[in-house]
């Protein structure tokens, strides 16, 4: 049965941009999240269960935090309460990777929900990690929901993979990567068929630079309907840059339909209005994770952009809020 690890490695990587040919597998090296978590002493207020339209705002004050738990995986380290003058409250959580961090969410600095949503909408304001210095560096920012228990609930004989993504590459801190995941497998011969809708935009421009739905991470590009492509542009918002400043990034997940949004100095942008076919949108609960991990085969297309940090890699969350459908 594959496991969380490997599934979340590459559900990462695949959304619509160039995969390096012959790329390894690395095999999970730490313990599955589930027991993690299970380690930690839940407080008694996570184990409450949220009622519905009730927003849970995480604010990353504390060194603690009753909502998420904090996995700075193999290498990595995430402290919360770290004082930062761009951050609301002037405290932020910092997930940061080591130079020459292990090219794997297995060495991911991650934050996972404590509770699990079957719908919802799901939140951050966050500053991506600064690449500027070494602009050839993989690195992928995420904030995403996460649902894969090695079954094939929807028996089309592929093990569910239930993941809304929203991504930015540490080389493209102006472009974002989308993708809906309702299946994903990685086989013994090599074999990663999977089910996902992708689309990646330029926030600079607005340009949206590709909207597909993929069977294989080097699968061609299968036309979408109508109604899994609004809007076909998004209003430009030049200079934007998801380094520079704190900028909301928002996901509304529901049985018919996904949001995709951002708000950029205060102004609102529908990034993807998705209301594809029941089929491709998840319908199992799953948890919130926001995570920075080194990644050496996703490179922005016409780039090379797949080597190791050679310094510390910081990506920094001021709040991150779930609304329970
Ligand atoms: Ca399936
Ligand atoms: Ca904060």
């Amino acid at each position: 049965m594959p496991t969380r690890q490997s599934l979340l490695r590459l559900a990462l990587l695949g959304t619509g941009l160039s995969l390096v040919a012959g790329a390894a597998v690395a095999a999970p090296s730490i313990a599955s999240p589930s027991i993690a978590a299970a380690a930690r002493a839940t407080p008694a207020s996570a184990a409450r269960a949220a009622t519905a339209g009730t927003a849970s705002v995480e604010n990353w004050a504390g060194t603690s935090s009753s909502l998420y738990t904090i996995q700075p995986r193999g290498g990595a380290s995430a402290a919360s309460g770290r004082s930062d003058t761009g951050a609301g409250d002037g405290k932020a959580l910092e997930l940061t990777i080591p130079k020459r961090a292990g090219a794997t969410p297995d060495h991911a600095a991650e934050v996972e929900s404590r509770q699990t949503y079957l719908y919802g909408s799901f939140s951050s304001r966050l500053r991506t990690a600064d690449c500027s210095k070494q602009p050839r560096t993989g690195a992928v920012n995420g904030i995403f929901t996460y649902a894969n228990d090695g079954a094939d609930h929807n028996g089309d004989g592929i093990v569910d993979n239930g993941e809304l993504d929203i991504e930015i590459l540490c080389a493209r801190p102006w472009e974002l990567n989308l993708s809906v995941w309702t299946d994903y497998e990685e086989r013994e011969d090599g074999t990663s068929p999977q089910k996902r809708v992708s689309r990646v935009i330029d926030l600079r421009t607005g340009t949206v630079s590709s909207t597909c739905y993929y069977t294989s991470f080097d699968g061609d590009c299968v036309a979408v309907s109508a109604a899994e492509n609004q809007p076909a542009s998004v209003p430009a918002s030049p200079g934007f840059d998801s380094v520079g400043a704190y900028h909301d990034y928002r996901i509304d997940w529901s049985a018919d339909r996904v949001v995709f949004s951002a708000s950029v100095n205060g102004a609102d942008r529908v990034l993807w209005d998705y209301r594809g076919p029941s089929r491709r949108i998840p319908h199992r609960a799953a948890s919130y994770l926001v995570n920075l991990w080194h990644t050496a085969d996703w490179t922005p297309e016409g780039l090379n952009a797949t080597a190791a940090p050679t310094a510390p890699l910081t990506l920094r969350v001021d709040s991150s809020t779930v609304t329970r459908a």
